[in-house]
């Protein structure tokens, strides 16, 4: 009898044992199943922000039959090195410098166009129209628009998410990026250059927008000519040419640039991307 007891605790035990083992094993696969798969979640990222990279790289060359001198691949690697091992709060604007003088384009004088927050309407308007040039239709900027992207110390990889947000340091990744680059399109800004700003916010010439903090620090009287603000109105909501924050921004530029202002309803922007057959000049 007491054999017996012994034998079937005996068994319990073994089974217990087993049963413990078991669900260790389960939890070992699981845990390396979920490390495989994150881990190539983030290479995929990766892989699909070259892949994105390198198509419209692509597709711009093609469209614009632009030179064929752009080597993409090369333009993905030089872009790679900015920022990969690095930790993403730590990008400075001059490790861009190899990229912007890799893909270095001539500015096409009389057509250039800056803005500030009033990106949806700019580019509605440079998508249907040939009149301006914008940042974002040159290759670098056309590239870029609207990526996200950050590396990590001490790693080779290439993130897409878990990036810091914008406002969470000063040299972070991709700030760096869009102050770099804008920074060398205001420098090569020449001739007759127009700026597209929002008349309804508080301050249309925003001290801490790019295109306050850097573009217009950089316009070169000797290559430019004037600068003319399109202000963009919505049905009669305020801000005129006469705003406090235009007249900052004139005080800022060479006295030797001619500024004007105009101000324009967003109705008669969108009226002209409507009517792609009238001529530019004629828009407003
Ligand atoms: O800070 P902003 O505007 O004044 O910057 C706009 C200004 C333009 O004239 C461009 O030449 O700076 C250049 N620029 C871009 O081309 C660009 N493309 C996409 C600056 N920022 C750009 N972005 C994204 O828009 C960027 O990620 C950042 O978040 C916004 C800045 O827009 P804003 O504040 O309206």
């Amino acid at each position: 009898m007491e054999n017996e007891r012994f034998t079937i605790k005996r068994r319990k035990t073994r089974c217990c044992l087993i049963m413990g083992l078991c669900a260790l094993i389960l939890l070992v696969i699981l845990a390396i199943s979920l490390w495989v798969a994150f881990s190539h979640k983030q290479y995929n990222s990766g892989d699909s922000l070259k892949e994105t990279i390198i198509s419209r790289c692509q597709t711009f060359i093609q469209n614009n039959r632009t030179s064929s001198a752009y080597d993409c691949q090369k333009i993905w690697t030089v872009f790679e090195q900015a920022f990969v091992g690095k930790d993403p709060c730590n990008v400075p604007t001059d490790a861009y410098d190899s990229l912007i003088n890799t893909i270095i384009q001539d500015p096409i004088c009389n057509k250039m166009l800056f803005w500030s927050k009033t990106k949806h309407i700019v580019h509605e308007f440079t998508e249907k129209r040939n009149c301006f040039q914008t940042l974002e239709d040159t290759l670098l900027g056309y590239i870029m628009d609207g990526l996200t992207w950050c590396g990590k110390e001490g790693s080779n990889e290439t993130f897409t998410t878990g990036c810091p947000s914008w406002n969470d340091c000063v040299n972070h990744t991709v700030k760096s990026f869009w102050n770099r680059a804008s920074a060398a399109f205001a420098e090569a800004a020449c001739g007759d250059v127009s700026a597209m700003l929002n008349g309804s916010i508080a301050t249309p010439f925003t001290p801490t927008s790019i295109f306050a903090s850097i573009e217009v620090k950089r316009f070169n009287a000797d290559k430019m000519r004037s600068l003319t603000v399109f202000l963009v109105t919505q049905e009669n909501d305020g801000k005129s040419c006469d705003d406090p924050s235009l007249k900052n921004l004139q005080k800022e530029l060479d006295p030797k640039l001619k500024y004007s202002c105009v101000s324009v309803a967003k109705s008669t922007i969108q009226e002209c991307i409507s009517h792609p057959d009238t001529a530019c000049g004629a828009c407003w």
